[in-house]
């Protein structure tokens, strides 16, 4: 028997999967608000408990399936662990169920933005491909959709890696490492070893250049990719190759995608296609199905998406840009196109980030830093002493800094909203908040 621990996205996909397969199973949500009705007219057959485990419960299940929101350290799933139960997570599930091949993709940025790549370019090579997990559409519903699917494409947060133990997939990868999760992870070597997980049972390990992954890959075939001038000597490494006077992206001596005709351009978006080439490569994609896709590709709404120009300043919503590492990027990357300068939204839940990385590319790039939300005086004090010529100005909320950002700006100049953190302070997620940034900035008035 099963519990079914957490019943948001996750919970209630397990809970679609065992009702399809006839599996019995019994379900808990530890929140005491938690509204039950409306699950339990859904699954008459299953019982519900919110708040606390009901203790006759514990003798009945021998499997916890585990939401990736809650810790595997929570002391009550630590105590039942203790007492002999099994916990693992969807993925897991999704993993013991299937024999269909199945890339899997982790890291701290980018992983939504290469799972779909990857999913379009197999879609377009002819494969029915399910694309599902951390980026929003739960894995187990590809199980029990109307689809006959050849291939999935699967994006993994280190929450759900750390309860899947028999993934097998024909290629895996960790994009790139930066902190993140902080509040859940006792230092930066648990949060990498939570991701590492990804390659324990792949036929093929796709790893950034950078990446130092301390000898965990000794006998995994490994393609490395890394846009560094130079880098490609053989045909396991993906790069920038010289072609015919221009850049290619290419693999060894083979020449495959002229750097030129990627919609998105910027350094990141050329590791993300890089990245892409080598998860694919089991596949024998044609060349001209990933120049077709990247050049077509224009980027996830909420990732350095373009939302207006107004008055000449140009406003980006970066409501994705949820850590250190993807707000340095996008700052880097716009800082380096704009003619003016940048003035930055940031802020809400900091989930205990180090924000000192911020500090050297506000310098350089910024005219005016506005953080908003909760863990707003953290990033103020990891910044503070930047750069005289960068003004710093603390709001309550969001509404206030794209007012004030809309004051400040002159005309060339890029309104970047990228908070670097969570957003569960003042709204339900990082698409809520994108959007009502997007609203916001839609009616400023033009002049
Ligand atoms: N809950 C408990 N006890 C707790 C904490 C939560 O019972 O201690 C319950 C809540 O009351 C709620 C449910 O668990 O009912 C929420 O579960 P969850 O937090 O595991 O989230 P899901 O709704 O199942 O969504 C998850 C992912 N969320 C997290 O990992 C936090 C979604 O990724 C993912 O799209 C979805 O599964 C489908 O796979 C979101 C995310 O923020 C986008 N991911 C993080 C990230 O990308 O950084 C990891
Ligand atoms: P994830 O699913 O890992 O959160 P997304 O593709 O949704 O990744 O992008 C999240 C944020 O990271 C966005 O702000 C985006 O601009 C940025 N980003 C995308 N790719 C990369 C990369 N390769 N390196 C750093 N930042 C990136």
């Amino acid at each position: 028997m099963y519990l079914v621990a957490g019943l948001g996205v996750t919970g209630q996909s397990v809970l679609r999967y065992f009702q399809s397969r006839d599996q019995k199973c019994m379900a808990f949500d530890s929140r005491n608000n938690f509204a039950i009705e409306p699950l339990q007219a859904v699954f008459p057959d299953v019982k519900f408990a919110a708040g606390t485990l009901p203790v006759e419960w514990i003798e009945q299940f021998d499997t916890i399936v585990l939401s990736p929101g809650i810790s595997k350290n929570e002391p009550w799933v630590l105590e039942l662990e203790e007492a002999g139960k099994q916990v693992i997570g969807d993925i897991e599930l999704f993993a013991r169920a299937t024999e269909l091949p199945i890339i899997a993709i982790t890291g701290s940025n980018g992983k939504s933005t290469v799972t779909t790549l990857v999913g379009m370019i197999l879609s377009r090579a002819g494969y029915n491909t399910g694309v599902g997990g951390n980026i929003g559409v739960p894995a187990l519903d590809l199980l029990i959709d109307a689809n006959e699917y050849d291939v999935f494409v699967l994006e993994l947060s280190s929450f759900q890696l750390e309860t899947t133990y028999s993934l097998a997939t024909v290629s895996s990868t960790i994009l790139n490492i930066s902190e993140d999760h902080m509040d859940r992870y006792i230092d930066l070597e648990d949060y990498i070893s939570a991701k590492a997980r990804v390659f324990d049972h792949t036929e093929l390990a796709v790893v950034p250049a950078e990446l130092n992954l301390n000898g965990l890959l000794n006998h995994t075939p490994t393609l490395c990719f890394s846009t560094t001038e130079g880098f490609v000597k053989n045909d396991t490494d993906y790069g920038v190759i010289e072609h015919k006077g221009a850049n290619w992206l290419g693999s060894g001596d083979s020449a495959k995608v002229p750097v030129s005709v990627l919609k998105l351009q910027g350094r990141h978006h050329q590791l993300n296609a890089l990245a892409t080439m080598a998860l694919c490569q089991p596949f024998n994609i044609d060349s001209e199905i990933f120049t077709e896709v990247f050049a077509e590709f224009g980027g996830l709404p909420h990732r350095t998406e373009l939302v207006a120009n107004v008055n000449g300043v140009d406003w980006i919503n970066d409501s994705k840009g949820t850590n250190v590492g993807a707000t340095v990027t996008a700052i880097e990357s716009l800082g380096e196109q704009a003619s003016g300068k940048l003035i930055l939204i940031a802020g809400g839940v900091g989930k205990d980030a180090d924000f000192a990385d911020l500090a050297e590319p506000i310098a350089q790039y910024c005219r005016l830093l506005i953080l908003f939300g909760r863990d707003q005086d953290s990033i103020a004090k990891a910044v503070s002493g930047i750069s005289p010529e960068v003004e710093l100005i603390k709001l309550e909320d969001l509404n206030s800094a794209v007012n004030v950002a809309c004051e400040n700006a002159q005309g060339g100049d890029i309104v970047l909203f990228s908070p670097a953190c969570a957003s569960f302070d003042q709204f339900q997620n990082y698409v809520e908040r994108g959007e009502k940034f997007v609203q916001m900035v839609k009616s400023l008035p033009s002049s």
